[in-house]
């Protein structure tokens, strides 16, 4: 049973269709749509679904998805299989598209694609018409896909075609990026338009992808100043990361003042992921969802990367308990993945004790440039 607090539940449209599970990127790939699946199942079995409005999202059409990709493009993913890919016919386009082992060609790799876009897509479309307070799509978030090409096992930007969809009933939107890779690709998207803002939390320097997301990267012509980076270093935990985060996301709201927020929660911050090299605890990365949502502004959240999977379920189902507002109990429900999560079958994600090379001084710095940045927005 959940536990009931004495604040109103939020109105939340929750996204998900159960073949997102069918699709493998390659045999060896980290990313794993699997663990879009094992999130449903944990939000499902601790009966959050009751709590909120369930959809099945319709993959986006070829229309739609032009709106930010080239036709050129989206023909070429439409086209594209491992057949071909192995006889070698598509070389030229590969190199052209970006293809290769980060982004390999897949079986449904359209299908999957427009799933994830239509999540999105439609959760905006029902925030916009004020049906819901929040919108959640796990099955989106995937930050690095470009105009006309794939990048980064992203190959359709849901993200940008979601803020693209918000910007025809909101007049500024907010996206905030907390995965631990720089949110490159919106950030590219939006780099000249005031009407949208980027921020981007995430690891840098030492070669780390996309490489990217200087704190001096800030947004050109009308979008100077509209983009912000907080390039952090290795084994940052919950309260350094904290104090960054809030200061710098308290001014942004203050004196943004965005009509819309989208939330990208790649959990590859966490502890533990087999990608990423933060340090942030379940609890810690969640705070980012409570902190957002405590500005009542209408929120798409979104998921992204996240590569230890068991613990992007539990993150991810954790957020969702937040975004609805009611406390989880620890001991996990029983589910068909139940498995996976020994041998403590709890919902926190372990913690590690790797160093955390943020110093204080740096962390100051960093807030003091970006605060100084967004000096220059007009109030
Ligand atoms: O933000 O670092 C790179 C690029 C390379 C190194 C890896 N090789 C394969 C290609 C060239 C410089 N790529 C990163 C991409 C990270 C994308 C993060 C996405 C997101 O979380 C949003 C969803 C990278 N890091 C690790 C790997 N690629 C990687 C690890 C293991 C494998 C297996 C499959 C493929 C090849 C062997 C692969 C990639
Ligand atoms: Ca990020
Ligand atoms: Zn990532």
């Amino acid at each position: 049973t959940l536990a009931h607090g004495t604040a109103r539940k939020t109105k939340v449209a929750y996204y998900f269709d159960p073949n997102i599970a069918t699709f493998h990127y390659a045999s060896n790939h980290p990313m794993k749509p699997f663990r879009i699946r094992m999130t449903d199942a944990l939000v499902k079995n601790y009966g959050l679904y009751k709590k909120m409005n369930v959809f099945r999202p319709t993959a986006a059409t070829f229309d739609q998805m032009t709106e930010f990709h080239t036709d050129d493009y989206l023909n070429f993913l439409k086209r594209v299989s491992p057949e071909i890919y192995s006889t070698g016919v598509e070389r030229l386009a590969d190199r052209k598209f970006n293809f290769g082992d980060d982004c390999p060609p897949f079986d449904g790799i359209y299908d999957f694609s427009s799933l994830s876009a239509g999540g999105s897509i439609q959760g905006a479309e029902r925030l916009a018409s004020g049906e819901c307070e929040i919108a959640v799509n796990w099955g989106g978030g995937l930050h690095h896909a470009k105009k006309t090409e794939a990048s980064g096992f992203c190959y359709v930007n849901d993200i940008v075609l979601g803020i693209l969809e918000l910007l025809k009933s909101y007049e500024r939107v907010l996206y905030v990026d907390v995965d631990v890779h720089h949110g490159d690709g919106v950030e590219e998207a939006f780099y000249t338009t005031d009407r949208v803002m980027t921020v981007s939390f995430h690891l840098f320097g030492h070669g780390f992808f996309p490489g990217t997301g200087h704190v001096l990267d800030v947004g050109v012509g009308k979008g100077k100043y509209y983009a912000v980076n907080v390039p952090l270093q290795y084994g940052i935990d919950d309260d350094t990361y904290h104090q960054v985060f809030r200061p710098i996301m308290k001014r942004v709201m203050e004196w943004y003042r965005p009509s819309a927020v989208v939330l990208q929660l790649g959990a590859d911050s966490l502890a533990g992921d087999r990608l990423g090299m933060f340090n942030l605890s379940m609890r810690g990365h969640g705070k980012c969802v409570e902190y957002m949502k405590s500005f009542g502004v209408p929120m798409l959240m979104v998921g992204g990367g996240g590569y230890t999977i068991r613990n992007v379920a539990r993150t991810w189902t954790y957020e969702t308990a937040r975004a609805v507002g009611v406390d989880l109990p620890m001991h996990l429900p029983y589910n068909e993945f139940l498995e996976y999560y020994g041998p403590e079958y709890l919902l926190d994600v372990p913690m590690s004790n790797i160093p955390n090379h943020n110093t204080q001084d740096h962390l100051e710095k960093l807030v003091a440039a970006i605060t100084e940045h967004l000096r220059n927005l007009p109030f």
